[in-house]
């Protein structure tokens, strides 16, 4: 029997449940990770469910996602995370210390391997030849308890690289192409997987920018086979023994194959406000830039900061453009301090930012009103950098850097500037000195518990009938920006009550209030949305937090994985309109009932929802698997695994 990559990893991983296309299958997890925005409820999930150690090969804790300890709140978190690492025997890296899915490519990474994070990023593993998924964070303190991963057993599509690419075309330009293939939406389900003969002309680094803005498209992961170029890139980091050769069988089968010719790609960028909004850079010449943002985990490795700093060398950033520079992690900064990079940086103007998301989350680095940022991150959601208008693009660190020479947006091809030629290091420079490994002796910490740290919100079972009021009617494409934000409001991520505040802050400020409200007068409280709803991160607080509202389902026309999945841990029904006309016949303050609510679910059957308002019957589908239904009516993962 011939397999592919995927069907590899995942057949030598399956533990419950047969391996058929759409059938959902429990996966063993060997290393987990997390950061400190989703860790501290996952930790403090781990915790509630009587956990008592870590099961995994690795288990790591990264806190980068909110590093400005403005305010007691963020390093009370920060110590948590710390002493809760120590006691379960979890590697704790320390904040400074770099942006999770780069310095766990760096450090730990493993071909062959399944890896679960609490990020929606997870997947840039998938460039060192792991089957790396992104979850909440809930599913992620089960897999380091020892339990399952439940998904469904994917649908593949190879990717068939030919050629190679031209000078200024990059990985970020490859995967924006996929992005205009495959779009941003219709690929629940899917796993990718990289091969023909450009692979071998991809390091790893490029390799994990493709698989890291796989979370753009949909897909569960991308992979990329484990090579010569993989051990290569493995040896420079001192780990030649945990490489392993990874590749397809001949005769291997696919859902679907896509060719792409890596000679044909040319600079791109994603427009505002979507990843999947892609124009050629040449189309874009000209328009003025305020703001260039180099890093984040999709661009921030050596070779992407050493380019971005030849292209800057003996040149200044233009009076009109503020850059910001955030390298992806201590060794890469290390090393570009050692090679005068860094030197070069300061000299054009550029700020350096710390190791960490920083931007990309919106927590500093706010365009001005309207203003037009270059961005090398993987997301440009309307108002995520933290400014409702900006207009972020987003790009190679190549065209991000001669743009902020000549304050516009300028085809590299055409800038007269001589394409700098960065190789891969022999030896990457390994100092492992900010990360704390577990030991006998730090078993004993104590937890600590500053004032931010709340308790993981308890939900009532499911209710046996519906007595329903819609709280708000969105469209298509919601995002978890949307309904959750970040940036600002992170600080509050251990702490529900306060979180939940700023549920759909950007949509409807009073969507809160009126929750609590109805809430109050008894009723279960109702979101209806377009398709796609949930995209982007996998914060669980975007579920979690509606939970503390009182909603108990999302009606839409179609969900994103890791929404849905976070929904059911946190008891809310995700419905999906079997007719999609039904969206636009249900308004903001409907009253929707259900007489067999709980039944429905248990049994196992299409969910009528009466609107009493207009009089009209809705069906809505659930298709869900025993254990799912199992877990919704106890009103959430924590309610049924805590007996409550
Ligand atoms: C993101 O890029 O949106 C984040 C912030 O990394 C999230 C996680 C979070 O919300 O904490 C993600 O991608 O899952
Ligand atoms: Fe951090 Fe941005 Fe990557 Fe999310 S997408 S992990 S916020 S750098």
């Amino acid at each position: 029997m011939s397999n592919n990559i995927v069907e590899k990893i995942m057949l030598s991983h399956l533990k419950e449940g047969q391996y058929v296309k759409g059938q959902e299958i429990g996966i063993r997890i060997d290393q987990t990770l997390t950061q400190d925005a989703t860790g501290t409820m996952a930790y403090l999930q781990f915790e509630a469910m009587g956990l008592k150690e870590i099961k995994t090969d690795l288990s790591v804790s990264y806190v980068d996602h909110n590093t400005v300890q403005v305010g007691f709140e963020n390093s009370d978190d920060h110590k948590y995370l710390q002493t809760v690492a120590a006691k379960y025997g979890v590697v704790y890296s320390r904040p400074g210390n770099g942006i999770c899915h780069q310095v766990h490519l760096e450090r730990f990474g493993k071909p062959g391997t399944t890896l679960l994070g609490s990020d929606s990023h997870t997947p840039t593993g998938g460039g060192i030849g792991q089957v790396a998924i992104g979850a909440g964070g809930l599913d992620v303190a089960v897999a380091m308890g020892g339990g399952l991963f439940y998904t469904a057993a994917p649908k593949v599509y190879l990717v068939n690289l030919t050629g190679e690419l031209k000078s200024w075309s990059t990985a970020k330009d490859v995967v924006l192409k996929m992005l205009e293939l495959l779009t941003v939406k219709g690929n629940v389900g899917v796993m990718l997987e990289y091969g023909g003969k450009g692979v071998k002309t991809l390091s790893v680094p490029q390799r994990a920018v493709i698989a890291n803005m796989g979370a753009e498209m949909g897909v569960t992961c991308s992979v990329f086979p484990s090579d010569g170029v993989t051990k290569k890139f493995m040896k420079a980091q001192g780990r030649e023994a945990d490489w392993t050769e990874l590749k397809a069988d001949r005769g291997a089968k696919y859902d679907r194959i896509i060719d792409l010719d890596l000679s044909s790609i040319e600079p791109l960028a994603a427009c505002p406000h979507s990843p999947g909004l892609v124009k050629k850079v040449s189309e874009l010449a000209g328009l003025a830039v305020d703001q260039v943002c180099i890093g984040s985990c999709t661009n921030s490795s050596y070779r992407d900061m050493m380019t971005a700093s030849e292209i800057l060398k003996g040149r200044k950033v233009a009076p009109t453009v503020s850059l910001g520079v955030a390298p992806g992690s201590r060794q890469v900064l290390q090393m570009l301090a050692r090679k005068g990079a860094l030197a070069n940086l300061l000299d054009s103007g550029a700020r350096i930012l710390e190791s960490a998301c920083g931007f990309c989350i919106g927590n500093h680095f706010s365009p001005k009103s309207g203003g037009v940022s270059l961005r090398t991150s993987n997301r440009n959601f309307e108002a995520r950098s933290g400014t409702k208008d900006a207009q972020v693009y987003l790009v190679s660190p190549e065209v991000a850097a001669v743009a902020a020479v000549t304050g516009k947006f300028t085809d590299p091809r055409k800038a007269g500037i001589e394409y700098p030629v960065v190789k891969e290091p022999a030896a990457f420079l390994v100092d492992d000195s900010m990360f704390i490994k577990p030991s006998p002796e730090l078993r004993g910490t104590e937890v600590f518990r500053g004032p931010n740290i709340g308790e993981p919100p308890k939900n009532d079972k499911m209710p046996e009938k519906l007595n329903g009021a819609v709280m708000i009617h969105v469209g298509d494409k919601i995002t978890t920006d949307h309904i959750m934000p970040a940036g600002a409001r992170l600080k509050y991520r251990s702490n529900v009550p306060a979180y939940a505040k700023y549920v759909f802050e950007n949509v409807d400020p009073a969507f809160h209030q009126r929750c609590q409200e109805s809430k109050a007068a008894g009723f279960h409280n109702v979101i209806v949305a377009g398709e796609s709803y949930g995209q982007g991160s996998s914060r669980e607080h975007a579920a979690m937090c509606p939970m503390y509202l009182g909603v108990k389902a999302v009606a839409a026309k179609s969900f994103e994985r890791i929404h849905a999945a976070n929904l059911i841990n946190f008891g809310i029904a995700p419905l999906t309109f079997k007719n999609g006309a039904d969206y636009d016949g249900i308004k903001a303050g409907d009253k929707l009932t259900c007489g067999d609510w709980r039944a429905a679910f248990a049994e196992g059957r299409p969910v009528m929802l009466k609107n009493e308002t207009s009089g009209k019957t809705i069906e809505c589908v659930c298709a869900l698997s025993g254990r799912q239904r199992a877990i919704l009516t106890a009103g959430g993962l924590l309610n049924q695994t805590t007996g409550k």
